[in-house]
């Protein structure tokens, strides 16, 4: 397979303005019928009509209702003998394709007896051929005929026109989208499925009819993601006056699907995953996502549908902004400023423990990538994530009013278009001129040519004499692939000062009339910039990207005493948080370091890692009347394994699991009393309701449940473990119930198997569930090598199946990817058993093996001997035959 590069993409030689689709339904041999009218580009010089195409059969070709000769080329049907002149011309194929047999689940399929399709990014190629790039905009027409009692209900995008019976048991039904869209979104439906419906008026009158499509047992877990549809319109409508453009807007859900959900143009389709919510299955977190999803999906109705993308490498344009838009709407969903805070957090803490290691890795790649093999290969953390942050910036550099006229002249400017990621950048300051924005756009646009994670180096210096205090900012950005040299960024720093006391100190620059209020932010262009503030009565604590102001990696060197001042006192409760997590990583990055002294050894001899400093701040937070519970929570929480392997120059897998465990018992054991204080005053009263606050309650009481029980394991105590067990029998909800079960689990109760067992009586038949029971045990805290061949045994299991991507990413990617010491063995077993898998999945579903290849893609930061163990098995995956060009990408990349 030959890499596609940005630069160079040309316009499509035609257009295709209407495309007429017949499909009579059947899971071993679906006819489809496409009847298209197209033209001539006249911007391009004439040339055949290359259409893509795959595991297609054709039948006929015919040209303005004659046979037509064709030639066939890599798979593309080209012809060479079309009308010459720019009148359109009408073109119909008539091609068979095989649903049942599809297990890459891209292209049309079949899921538990029900049709679906899944054409983002070049799954409609494996459908029709066709024109199969995202600027081909066309108006699409699609009649479906299947049997009525196997397929009682066909969907497809756009409004129902026409549906009625046909001979031989058979149904029809006519679908007409009123908006042109790109092949990408199209989509069908068609199986035994039921709807929740609500009818909803916009702001300007207009009723519209809303679905969402389950299978039959689902419908009442349905509710929350209605209500959360509902809340999205509102949303969009409300902050950036974009209003629901369709008649029916529909969400239909199956078990089978490769992502979490898919925005095809007014029939979403989504992974189960992010549909169903009920409180006796679905935790908090659950709920969480099932809203942020649908929201989402949604906003891409504007961000991606009416402005699409003109080619693949732009598609953070709609990703980035999309991932911004949700994350605002699920803030806003939050509530409070705290609730906000949490959630930037929480984003944050994947930006930095996914994306962070992407952009140090083989496979780094700008936001805007210029090359790809596999297109699949890019829906990747920095394409969203990494998007979204830069999307961030700019709100911030322009304000939330510039963001929104920004939005407003984009949608003036490109409604209906396919366009690049230099057109929204543009619409952004042209909407702002004087901003900063507006000033350095040519710079800021490096956010998305250069990859890599920018790192900002603070050094502060106190002038008692002149009362000043310098600040300089100096940024560097290591090489990724293909790119040596960097060019600096536009960093936004927000910043503000803090007195010994924790008071916030006004900030005044030199130059300077007067004060300014206790935050501001720096624009950091230069290699280097130093500030001067003045007025400054005593030597100040800096807090510095506040809310994680830009994407990079912070250098400043703090003390202790300033970190634990910023945990105790910072008003920006990021850098509040941030303080708590630098201060854990250093105690662990330190003993990580002295790996001469195993972490066993001091354990057993009560040599504590914690300062009493850290220990008494932790449980001032802990204890804190004001404090919010979730924010408590996230503070009480260790960096991950993960996230310290990032720090480190080499990692020894083994010995980070074994300190950050050595520091998770001593801060159970330190502040136990706090743990039971705060596990008892956290307990639910009244309903359950999944809102931020109460789910911060359920969070900080399953961490103290969790701490409870693992100072009572470490201390031969039942009593903990008994109360967890009771707790899980009992549970009122899901989220107290997997509490209290992980609690055990990781705790390595006695009561742990018996609880997994009642677990999956209880819940035996619930896909969803059952994923937890799976990925509970595959994540299992790795005691002696004992995780990997559970994992196995796990496989075994009669409801396990490698070709449902839920279930292979419950135990296979639970334990790849979440559970770095049962993966990284010195006997290599956990590579030998990943490359396995890769080769496994790849037969079934290219994508979802290729993101399986993923995992070992950082070998080289490894210390030995996991190092050549690792190399060597990704070196055996790119040795096997008959490889896709999805994980030949992954694994070539990961040993060039
Ligand atoms: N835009 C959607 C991407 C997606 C996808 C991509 C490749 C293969 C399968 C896929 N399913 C969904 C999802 C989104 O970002 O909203
Ligand atoms: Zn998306």
């Amino acid at each position: 397979a030959t890499a596609v590069h940005r630069l160079d993409y040309c316009p499509p030689a035609y257009w295709i303005d209407t495309v007429e689709l017949t499909f009579d339904l059947d899971p071993a041999k679906t006819r489809v019928l496409s009847k298209m009218r197209l033209r001539r580009n006249p911007d391009v010089p004439a040339q055949p009509l290359r259409l893509d195409g795959e595991e297609l059969n054709l039948a006929r070709v015919q040209v303005n209702g004659a046979g037509t000769s064709f030639k066939m080329d890599g798979g593309q049907l080209v012809l060479e003998n079309l009308p010459e002149g720019h009148e359109p011309f009408e073109l119909e194929i008539f091609t068979t394709c095989q649903p049942v047999k599809n297990t890459q689940l891209s292209g049309l399929y079949v899921s538990e007896g029900t049709f679906f399709t899944q054409c983002e990014a070049q799954g409609f190629r494996r459908i029709t051929y066709f024109l199969d790039r995202p600027d081909v905009m066309a108006s699409y027409s699609v009649l479906l005929r299947a049997d009525k009692a196997a397929y009682p209900v066909l969907l497809s995008n756009g409004n129902l026109v026409e549906s009625g019976e046909l001979d031989g048991g058979r149904h029809f039904a006519r679908w007409h989208d009123p908006h042109k869209k790109p092949s990408y979104l199209f989509a069908l439906v068609a199986g035994k499925l039921v709807a929740r419906e609500q009818k909803i008026k916009s702001r300007n009158g207009g009723e519209h009819l809303l679905q969402v499509w389950v299978r039959a047992g689902d419908l009442q877990k349905t509710e929350h993601a209605m209500n959360s549809l509902m809340a999205s319109i509102a949303w969009d409508e409300a902050r950036f006056n974009l209003p629901l453009d369709l008649e029916r807007f529909m969400i239909v859900a199956t078990s089978d699907f490769n992502m979490g959900a898919m925005e095809n143009k007014g029939l979403n389709v989504f992974n189960t995953k992010y549909v169903l919510a009920s409180q006796a299955t679905a935790t908090d977190v659950d709920f969480a996502n099932v809203e942020s999803v649908v929201g989402h999906e949604y906003f891409h109705n504007w961000t991606g549908n009416r402005v699409t993308c003109r080619d693949w490498f732009q598609l953070s344009l709609k990703e980035g902004l999309t991932v911004f838009r949700d994350q605002e709407f699920s803030m806003d969903m939050a509530g409070s400023a705290s609730a906000r805070a949490v959630k930037r957090i929480e984003d944050v803490r994947v930006l930095r423990t996914v994306q962070f290691p992407e952009d140090a890795g083989p496979m780094a790649h700008p936001v805007r990538p210029d090359s790809y093999v596999e297109i699949n290969n890019f829906y990747t953390v920095t394409i969203y994530e990494k998007g979204a942050e830069v999307v961030r910036m700019q709100h911030n550099l322009v304000g939330r009013e510039g963001f929104a006229r920004g939005m407003q002249l984009y949608f003036e400017r490109h409604d209906g278009q396919a366009v690049t990621c230099d057109d929204f950048a543009q619409a952004m300051a042209d909407a702002n001129p004087g901003s900063e924005l507006g000033n350095r756009l040519e710079q800021f646009k490096r956010w998305y040519s250069q990859a890599g994670t920018p790192r900002v180096k603070a050094e502060g210096h106190y002038d008692a004499v002149a009362q000043t205090y310098t600040l300089t900012l100096s940024q560097s950005c290591a090489p990724t692939p293909g790119q040596p040299d960097k060019q600096p960024f536009v960093i936004p720093v927000a910043l503000g000062l803090l007195g010994r006391d924790g008071s916030a100190l006004p900030l005044q620059l030199a130059g300077e009339a007067q004060a300014s209020g206790p935050e501001r932010t720096i624009v950091l262009h230069e290699a280097s910039q130093t500030l001067t503030f003045t007025g400054v009565a005593q030597p100040p604590v800096p807090s510095l990207l506040r809310a994680f102001s830009a994407p990079v990696c912070l250098d400043c060197e703090y003390s202790d005493e300033d970190l634990l001042l910023l945990l105790a006192h910072d008003s920006d409760p990021f850098n509040r948080w941030e303080a708590g997590q630098r201060l854990m990583l250093r105690v662990a990055t330190k003993h990580i370091a002295d790996s001469h002294s195993s972490t066993s050894t001091e354990a057993a001899s009560g040599q504590k890692l914690l300062s009493p400093a850290l220990v008494q701040a932790l449980r001032g937070v802990l204890r804190h009347p004001q404090l919010d519970a979730a924010f408590k929570d996230l503070v009480l929480t260790l960096p991950s394994e993960a996230y310290i392997a990032e720090q480190l120059d080499e990692v020894d897998p083994q010995r980070v699991h074994a300190v950050r465990e050595a520091l998770r018992l001593e801060l159970a054991v330190a502040l136990q009393p706090d743990w039971q204080w705060a596990f008892e005053a956290h307990q639910d009263s009244g309903a359950y309701s999944p809102d931020a606050a109460s789910a911060g309650r359920r969070a900080l009481a399953g961490t103290a449940l969790a701490m409870l029980c693992l100072a009572a394991q470490a201390q031969g105590d039942a009593v903990w473990p008994g109360k967890a067990y009771q707790r899980f029998k009992v549970a009122g909800n899901m989220t107290d119930r997997i509490n209290a079960l992980s609690a055990l689990v990781g705790s390595g109760s006695d009561l742990a198997q018996p609880a997994l067992e009642r677990f999956h009586t209880q819940f035996k038949g619930d896909a969803l569930v059952i994923d937890k029971w799976f990925a509970l045990q595959a994540m299992a805290p790795d005691r002696g090598g004992d995780v990997l061949p559970v994992v196995r045994q796990l496989m075994q299991h009669p409801d396990f199946s490698l070709h449902n991507p839920n279930r292979a990413r419950s135990v296979i990617f639970s334990y790849c990817n979440g559970n770095p010491a049962g993966l990284h063995r010195a006997d290599g077993a956990g590579y030998a058993f990943w490359a396995e898998q890769v080769l496994q999945l790849d037969a079934i579903n290219a994508q979802v093996a290729a993101r399986l290849a993923r995992s070992l893609d950082r070998w080289r930061k490894l210390a030995e001997p996991y190092r050549s163990a690792a190399r060597e098995a990704v070196a055996r995956v790119a040795a096997a035959g008959s490889l896709s060009n999805d994980v030949r990408e992954v694994v070539t990349r990961a040993l060039a």
